[in-house]
Parts: structure tokens; C-alpha cells; sequence
């Protein structure tokens, strides 16, 4: 099982502690804070980094981009925007990748701004925040309109600050934040889903037996054509998995290192669907 320092011990120390103090130097200073979640998991990607405190506090100017909706249930997605502003918040959802989504998701920030009062030449500044390898880069290039920062499908791409200037407003880029010791299992399990925390530096057996709950056997014993009954227990369906793709070890026993490797990757390229690993509590 998962050592609790492992993200510590991956380097990720140094890197995260420069990335809480350029958030802290830079939060009271601007005038908006886009606060970057993923859509399919938007409280395990706010609680690493903000806190319900820093939200509360900093309130008016906060925007809450709940990314990658793309991947998220379209449903579900809804009612966490609903979620979100019946708590006061202002929210939207948007695909980080695409121009016009992005570019969406800024009218909408800007357009609050101006029913708030708040004149429509003002050029302000905003910084992004957010877990790893969340979309904040890719963002800030869709709305620049072309690749002004360092994106990867990797946590950890962005190292040091970088002000970008776009037509409507100034977009402040940082490290992504993951304060990993004041996360529950659980929400830790969630991020390395979601790629928030590279897979070396996890437990892929465990991360892959949440989305095998998450998701269900019949659903995944569809996609590799193999039969999944409802009581076979983890780690023989992971051997079917890996039998079945010719994951094989020495001695002809499946290896289900890989096939846990395997279904954590193809949930996050849509093989599944799109599936939304959080739902708001109905109020
Ligand atoms: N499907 C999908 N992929 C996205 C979206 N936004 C970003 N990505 C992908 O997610 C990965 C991470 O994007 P980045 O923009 O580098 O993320 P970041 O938050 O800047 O990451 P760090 O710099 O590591 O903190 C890249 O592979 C992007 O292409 C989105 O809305 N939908
Ligand atoms: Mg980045």
C-alpha cells in the first residue's frame, strides 16, 4: 500500500513549497482567481491546495473552471455547477483544450465582473490555481491563442511562474499545488486517477481497484471481452484482464501490475465513457 510521504519523497517537495509561495504572494494582489478543478472531481481536486477557508475568503473574486468536462458526465457536471452557486460561488464548466470553450469560460468571468459594476475597460489580472496537470497551461493557451506556455500530460509540467498577456485580460500561470498530507486516501486515490499524481508515484493496484468499484465489472469485462462476474474478487479479474492482453508473466500468470496500468489508462481515455467520479450531495 501507499508509503504517505511517497509525493514528498518524489521531488515534489521544493517544487510544491515554491508553488504555495508564489500563490500566497500573488492571491490578495490580483483581481480574479481562477480556481481550476476537474470536472469528474471537483472536491478532491479544491481540498489539496485552498482549503473552504481561502475560498471563503477571497470569494469576490473567485471563478471556479471546472475542466476537462470533456471527460466528466455531462449530468453530473451540471449539478455541481448548481452546487457551486447555490453555495455563492460562481461556476462554469470547459474544455481546456478548445479555443472556444476557453474563451467562453473568460466572457463569462468577464461579463460577472461587469454586472458587479466593475468598468468594462479594466484589463485584469488572474491567476490560475490549481492541482497538477489540471489544465491551467493549456488554458491560458487557448485564450492566448497560441502555445505561450509548457503543457504535458504529466504532473509537475510548470516549474516557476510566467504572467501571460491575452486580449482581454493578464493570466498568471504557477506549479500546480498538492498538499498531500492533508488529503484522506480516498481523495489521494481520486488525483492519481485523474493524473493529478504521476503513476510511478502511486499505487496502481489500489488506484485501479477504486475505478474497478467505480466502474463495475460487467462494464469492464465488456470493453476486454472477457467474462467479470459481479463476485470475483480484484486481483483474479485483474488476471483475466491481463491473460487476455497477453500480459504475461513468467511461469504464464497474468501480470496484473499491467492490467491494473492498462484500466487506469483507458478510463482516462474515455473507454468507459465518460464517468464522473463524484456526485454533489442532493440538497
Ligand atoms: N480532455 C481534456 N484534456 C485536457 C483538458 N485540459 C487540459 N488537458 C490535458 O491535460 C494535460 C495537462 O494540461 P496542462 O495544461 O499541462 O496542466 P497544468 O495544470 O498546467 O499542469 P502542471 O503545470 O503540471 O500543474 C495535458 O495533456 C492537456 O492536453 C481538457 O479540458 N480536456
Ligand atoms: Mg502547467
Amino acid at each position: 500500500m501507499r508509503d504517505s510521504n511517497s509525493i514528498s519523497n518524489a521531488g515534489y517537495a521544493g517544487h510544491m513549497a515554491k508553488a504555495n509561495q508564489i500563490a500566497n504572494r500573488h492571491l490578495a494582489e490580483v483581481d480574479i482567481i481562477i480556481v481550476m478543478l476537474d470536472a469528474r472531481a471537483p472536491m478532491s481536486s479544491l481540498r489539496p491546495f485552498l482549503g473552504k477557508r481561502l475560498l471563503e475568503q477571497y470569494k469576490s473574486k473567485v471563478f471556479l473552471l471546472l475542466n476537462k468536462q470533456d471527460l466528466a458526465d455531462p449530468e453530473v457536471t451540471e449539478k455541481w455547477i448548481r452546487y457551486f452557486e447555490n453555495d455563492g460561488y460562481r461556476a462554469i464548466g470547459v474544455n481546456a483544450r478548445d479555443k472556444k470553450s476557453a474563451a467562453g469560460a473568460v466572457d463569462f468571468i468577464l461579463n460577472s465582473r461587469q454586472k458587479e459594476g466593475r468598468r468594462a475597460s479594466y484589463f485584469p489580472r488572474a491567476m490560475m490555481i490549481g492541482v497538477p496537470n489540471i489544465g491551467k497551461s493549456s488554458f491560458i493557451n487557448s485564450v492566448a491563442g497560441e502555445t505561450k506556455t509548457h503543457v504535458g500530460n504529466k504532473a509537475g509540467i510548470t516549474r516557476g511562474k510566467q504572467w501571460v498577456v491575452t486580449d482581454s485580460l493578464e493570466l498568471l500561470d504557477m506549479p500546480g499545488i498538492l498538499q498531500s498530507n492533508k488529503l484522506e486516501e480516498n481523495e489521494l486515490v481520486k488525483l492519481a486517477c485523474l493524473s493529478s499524481i504521476n503513476d510511478e508515484n502511486t499505487d496502481s493496484l489500489e488506484n485501479a481497484y477504486y475505478l474497478y468499484r467505480v466502474i463495475g465489472p460487467e462494464k469492464i469485462g465488456l470493453y476486454y471481452e472477457t467474462e467479470l462476474d459481479e463476485g470475483m474478487d480484484f486481483e483474479t479479474a485483474m488476471n483475466e484482464i491481463a491473460l487476455k492482453r497477453k500480459m504475461i508473466m513468467r511461469g504464464g500468470v497474468g501480470d496484473i501490475e499491467r492490467a491494473a496500468l492498462a484500466l487506469i489508462n483507458d478510463f482516462r481515455t474515455l473507454r468507459f465513457g465518460r464517468i464522473s467520479l463524484e456526485v454533489p450531495d442532493e440538497q
